[in-house]
């Protein structure tokens, strides 16, 4: 998109400020969400099962639990693709039919942006879900050896003898022999469980079965089976007025052996090649891109913004290993202030306002004695979505204030 002259317009679009809500069992309240001060919920029905249609009925009954408290849910994360599509497997028809279903019934209740991914058999992946900051709280990591040694010594992976350097395999049974045995199951548990929103739970043997699945498909197969079940569903969207989010791999790159195909600009740039419509849009993760330092974050924004329909705001801390933390959303390795000030920038040129929502948070505080979901405590997120608002307001002022010093002069 073009950058355009804001100083004509009175009033800037800001973002809609929302918290994911897991529905009725989730430890943090929809009372709480709205504390927060979010005017939205993003919320999805986690007890369909992968791959059914989702009826009218359930949408409405969800929609009311959040409209009672003067909520508004306009996202959707995620409705889930099911893994026979991925891997097109026999009556995978079936399953897209279901998913245009599921789109057109959310539509007809009034839920116009759909997040979903397509990362084969994991939704996202860390190995350390209490990693201790300087200051005492807790975040979410993923650390390479811990994964290596996952694949290597507890699902006993062959083929990634191969992969390895003699190294890595040496820095993986390192790690691996310092481990306690529970740090070993909670390894395992972190990776195979799911963590919250995925929809699938493994145990090694159903892992190793689907780990299977994935034998003769690589990024190329996997990228055009993507493609394909853009062109079925896309023209449903674009008729139901629904706009599709397709959220970026978390991490970045092919883990397992399994291929990756929504990690890069020129992997977002195919999609958008492949099937030109708007409604084949983004959730624009900078959590997720911004592990990858080759992933120029504003430049993304600024390239996809027309296709940028729900915004997740995040920051990760990479090191040399390739390792990341879960960091502050104003710190870490991602300019927050170039990307926000590029969001509200494509907001105005577009003229709406993006659903957003702070991405995580620190387990923190009163929030460390409680059971939480991680990486959405409701204080780690308050003040992660605290700073992102002040920062969208003080950039939001300072255009406004630019604009109006230029016409005085
Ligand atoms: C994790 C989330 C992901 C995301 C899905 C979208 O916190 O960002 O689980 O919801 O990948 O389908």
């Amino acid at each position: 998109m073009m950058p355009i002259n804001l100083s004509d317009k009175k009033n800037l679009n800001q973002m809609i400020q929302s918290m994911r809500w897991y529905g009725p069992a989730d430890p943090v309240s929809l009372s709480n969400i709205k504390q927060a001060g979010c005017s939205e919920v993003v919320t999805a029905l986690h007890q369909i099962a992968n791959g059914e249609v989702w009826p009218v009925e359930e949408i409405n009954f969800r929609k009311k639990l959040i409209t009672e408290l003067g909520l508004v849910w306009t996202v959707v994360e995620s409705v889930p693709v099911h893994e026979d599509i991925k891997t097109q497997s026999v009556g995978f028809e079936k399953y897209i039919e279901n998913y245009k279903q599921t789109i057109r019934n959310l539509a007809e209740c009034g839920i116009k942006i759909i997040t979903y991914n397509f990362m084969p058999i994991l939704d996202w992946t860390r190995t350390d879900l209490a990693y201790t900051l300087a200051d005492g709280s807790k975040a979410l990591r993923f650390e390479k050896a811990a994964f290596m040694a996952f694949e290597l010594f507890i699902l006993k992976r062959k083929e990634a003898e191969n992969i390895y350097t003699a190294a890595e395999i040496e820095a993986a049974r390192h790690r691996f022999a310092s481990m306690s045995k529970t740090e070993k199951i909670n390894l395992q548990k972190n990776i195979l469980a799911g963590l919250p929103g995925s929809e699938e739970h493994f145990t090694i043997e159903k892992f190793r079965q689907a780990l299977g699945s994935y034998q003769s498909i690589d990024a190329v197969k996997l990228q055009s089976h993507l493609i394909y079940f853009l062109q079925q569903i896309i023209p449903v969207a674009e008729d139901a007025g629904v706009q599709m989010a397709l959220h970026p791999d978390d991490p970045p790159y092919s883990i397992l052996g399994l291929p990756r195909v929504v990690s890069t600009q020129a992997d977002v740039q195919t999609l958008a090649d492949a099937v030109p419509s708007l409604n084949n849009g983004l959730c624009f993760c900078t959590g997720s891109f911004g592990v990858n330092a080759q992933n120029n974050l504003p430049a993304m924004v600024r390239r996809f913004g027309n296709r940028i329909h729900f915004i997740h705001l995040r920051s990760t801390k990479r090191n040399e290993a390739g390792d990341f933390y879960e960091d502050n959303h104003l710190e870490g390795d991602v300019d927050m202030y170039e990307v926000i000030k590029e969001i509200v920038m494509i907001m105005n040129e577009r003229n709406i306002s993006i659903p957003m929502r702070p991405d995580h948070g620190h387990q923190m505080l009163d929030d460390l004695a409680k059971k939480t979901n991680p990486g959405y405590s409701a204080i780690g997120r308050l003040r992660g979505l605290a700073e992102l608002r002040g920062l969208e307001m003080g950039i939001i002022r300072s255009m406004q204030e630019n604009s109006t010093n230029h016409e005085k002069i």
